[in-house]
């Protein structure tokens, strides 16, 4: 099978070019001047598909480097499972996701591990890979690391916050880093300094402030900065690599571009809801509203400048790239639990599927380049997380995953009513229940998803299967020297 994309405007996060993508089976086989001839031959006429993209992008696969797909959380589960919220990252340009097995204190990660790929295999809509997430760092934790890196998986989360869930103790962070700084992983970390937190929480609550505004205030900006430093600190020690997780408060931010200043491998992701979602007008919105925006680190105070402090460091590469944290709730049955008190409300955004349009926003407001829209969103993290060649990229060799983008588009996030007011459908396709970025207007929009050469989505319509997307082995991370 050969398609042919035509007169499209290449975008590679190295720069922008008119050109034509030729796709051979799964593929991109070549990256022609417009009409040119291969061999002698005329391309058009000797493919069996031909899409013409004027005056539209034509853009790496987006990669999602941080989801979390049916993942068992705060009493219940993520809404998506990994056949719902891979098909609904499709719809939105994303081609790969990189999942997280979770670990909770006294599993085996090696049997956590062999769930997630039972949980994943033949039904994913697109190509996913997989981080690890460990809890208690034990003795056969340490040796599982080296055969996960064998097997594709060259990262690991720890968390220094939801103690006796997640929580590793700073003797168990060194642990793992340390193995990391041998076997050469990468130590992802969710920088939030747990016990400043839990007591935060437990006055909040006993003073009668249950509402989830609270949940913002009770995971101030100092117990993210101080984390980050700490997380900074014991890399430096041990000489591990550091991925710090959905970075939101702009103190956070300072620290990780103090030690990249410094020449320390370290690296900052953020996501969509620190780009555009605020304390004041979401988790502050009325009644248990806010409900739908509590997610982990918070949504910062806008007055405060972390919004726009965060678009700046996309922009000077103080943060290298964007991910969702994709881990939704549905407010019926889920995040409802923790009406009268905000602690028992699931933490989770959803938002695989508008990460793409939400950042090409960034673009048509000026806040980044085009060609930046493309790096933060698919060409870093297919380097971060070992990739690159085969994803985040248009040339001969890499993988056919290619998005046709129309920046005369146009989409509308939320969900649409009728004349009466009455609700007719959903304007996504996450299992979710209402949309974070209700009401968002994008000046674009996905036409068309090739992922390994098979158009999945076109003309607004799903065309893949699920058991289309299969498991990618990741190498290591090539920032790292
Ligand atoms: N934060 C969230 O909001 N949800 C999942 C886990 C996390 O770290
Ligand atoms: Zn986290
Ligand atoms: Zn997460």
């Amino acid at each position: 099978m050969k398609t042919l994309i035509k007169n499209g405007t290449v975008v590679n996060s190295t720069g922008t070019a008119q050109a034509d993508v030729l796709i051979d089976g799964e593929a991109i086989a070549a990256v022609l001047a417009p009409g040119s001839t291969l061999l002698g031959f005329d391309v058009e006429s000797n493919v069996d598909t031909v899409i013409d993209a004027a005056g539209k992008y034509v853009i790496p696969g987006g990669i999602d480097a941080h989801t979390h797909m049916e993942m068992p959380f705060g009493g219940t589960q993520a809404s998506d499972t990994f056949e719902t919220g891979t098909r609904a990252a499709a719809w939105g340009g994303t081609t790969s996701i990189v999942d997280f097995v979770v670990q909770y204190a006294g599993e085996n990660v090696l049997d956590q591990f062999h769930l997630w790929h039972e949980k994943a295999r033949g039904n994913c809509a697109i190509d996913y890979g997989f981080h690890q997430i460990l809890s208690d760092v034990q003795d056969s934790s340490l040796t599982a690391m080296d055969e996960l890196v064998a097997e594709g998986v060259s990262s690991f989360k720890l968390f220094m916050a939801y103690k006796g869930v997640f929580l590793s103790d700073d003797g168990q962070i060194v642990k793992a880093m340390q193995k990391a700084s041998q076997n050469g992983s990468m130590i992802m970390m969710h920088a939030e300094n747990g016990s400043v937190i839990d007591l935060l929480v437990q006055q909040a609550i006993a003073a009668g402030n249950t509402s989830p505004y609270y949940h913002g205030l009770t995971r101030p900006w100092q117990a993210e900065e101080e984390a980050t430093h700490r997380a900074i600190m014991l890399a430096n020690l041990t000489g591990a690599p550091l991925y710090v997780v959905h970075v939101s408060a702009k103190q956070a931010v300072d620290q990780i571009a103090l030690a990249r200043d410094k020449g320390q491998n370290v690296f900052g992701e953020t996501c969509p809801q620190y780009l555009y979602l605020s304390l004041e007008d979401n988790l502050g919105a009325p009644g248990f509203e806010g409900a739908k925006w509590v997610c982990s680190t918070p949504l910062r105070s806008k007055a405060e400048g972390h919004q726009h402090h965060m678009w700046q460091s996309l922009r000077t590469n103080d943060i290298q790239m964007v991910s969702t944290d994709h881990c939704p709730f549905c407010m019926k049955g889920q995040k409802d639990m923790g009406i009268g008190d905000f602690s028992k409300i699931p933490n989770g955004i959803g938002g695989v599927e508008h990460r793409m349009d939400l950042l090409y926003q960034g673009v048509v407001d000026g806040n980044i380049s085009l060609e930046r829209w493309v790096e933060v969103t698919s060409t870093t993290p297919a380097r971060m997380f070992g990739m690159y060649g085969r994803k985040g990229v248009i040339q001969p060799g890499a993988d056919g995953d290619v998005v046709i983008y129309d920046p005369n588009g146009h989409t509308s996030i939320g969900l649409p009513v009728d004349d009466d007011g009455v609700q007719t459908g959903r304007s996504h396709h996450m299992n979710m229940d209402y949309s974070a970025y209700e009401g968002y207007e994008i000046d674009g929009h996905v036409d068309t998803v090739l992922s390994r050469g098979k158009v999945i989505i076109d003309n607004n319509q799903y065309l893949g299967a699920k058991g289309d997307g299969k498991y990618v082995k990741r190498g290591l991370s090539q920032y790292l020297i």
